[in-house]
């Protein structure tokens, strides 16, 4: 029988429109051990915490949920396992700097260099006020450059795949970058991520591409770039993406277009930006820093009644 929830606090953050629901008491017990395994638990035993957090009616599609542990590092001030509609993440960028001004919130954290445990390894992060962070990504690189994919209605598309602490597929937008194109991003996107599976084309060890990224001319004059990023689970994202930025940028290292720590200002599509800029991490890899805001937008205890027929929501 599955566990019913009940009392489950989380702290609900945006970080450039994106959302992040911060779970800081009330989630499953996954004991203790590496946090990868207690991931492994926590999808095998108690996924439907994830859907409940996440989908309708208690979330919603863009929504990335962050469950708070005990790290195994006492240097850390939290282990975190990400999740979205689909499944679990290894990073999440604009998650980090939610994860940040939740604790910050709460108290928890004052402004200061921090480090916080991630399923993909451990990063360091810089709460600069209550709600400007920067964080230090996992090293990032590109794995593949120019690759070209025959795609239904799109033709041949080229592209980069670079891990950021997710795995992209980045390329150049076939259409406009506006919220008027949402429908056509969204499958255009979709279309290229089928066919990179249908092609075999995947990150190391046969890891899935689950994201594209689509890059064009930004909107305000100071910055570089506008992106629209297609996540796992079909939503995209509202922030210009953290693990996304930082897999750009490590393309631009490859091709010699952005100097170690030269600022890059990335726009996303609904105009919010993160500042990223890398040092060199060993041969052919990056190291990230990525800035950007959240803000609280809500706290929120929730609850699972007996005979609702959707305590763990939706699909
Ligand atoms: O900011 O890294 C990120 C991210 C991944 C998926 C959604 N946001």
């Amino acid at each position: 029988m599955m566990q019913l929830f009940e009392n489950v606090k989380v702290i609900d953050t945006h970080t450039g429109g994106e959302p992040t629901r911060v779970v800081v008491a009330g989630g499953p017990d996954l004991g203790n051990g590496p946090l990868i395994e207690r991931v492994r638990r926590m999808q095998r035993d108690s996924d439907h915490f994830r859907r409940m957090m996440i989908t309708e009616p208690r979330g919603n599609e863009a929504m990335v949920g962050a469950l708070l542990c005990e790290p195994t590092d006492p240097d850390c001030v939290a282990a975190v396992i990400f999740f979205n509609n689909r499944d679990y993440l290894g990073m999440c960028g604009h998650g980090t700097i939610g994860v940040a001004a939740a604790m910050a919130y709460a108290g928890r954290i004052e402004p200061g260099v921090h480090r916080l445990e991630t399923p993909v390894g451990v990063i360091t992060f810089r709460l600069t006020g209550a709600n400007q962070v920067s964080f230090d990504n996992v090293p990032s690189y590109r794995l593949h450059h120019d690759i070209a994919v025959d795609v239904d209605g799109l033709g041949t598309v080229r592209g980069d795949v670079a891990w950021g602490g997710n795995w992209f597929f980045l390329t150049a937008s076939p259409l406009p970058l506006s919220l008027s194109h949402l429908r056509e991003l969204n499958h255009a996107a979709q279309d290229i991520r089928d066919a990179l599976r249908r092609d075999g084309v995947s990150g190391v060890a046969g890891a899935e591409i689950d994201h594209v990224e689509f890059f064009g001319a930004a909107q305000a004059e100071d910055a570089d770039s506008r992106n629209f990023v297609y996540c796992p689970g079909g939503a995209y994202d509202r922030s210009p993406c953290g693990t996304g930025t930082s897999a750009k940028l490590a393309c631009l290292a490859a091709d010699g277009k952005l100097k170690p720590g030269e600022p890059w200002i990335q726009e996303s599509i609904i105009g919010s930006r993160f500042v990223g800029s890398y040092e060199p991490s060993g041969p052919g890899a990056i190291l990230p820093t990525i800035t950007g805001t959240a803000y609280v937008y809500g706290e929120c205890c929730f609850v699972a009644q007996v005979g609702d027929p959707f305590p763990h929501g939706i699909g």
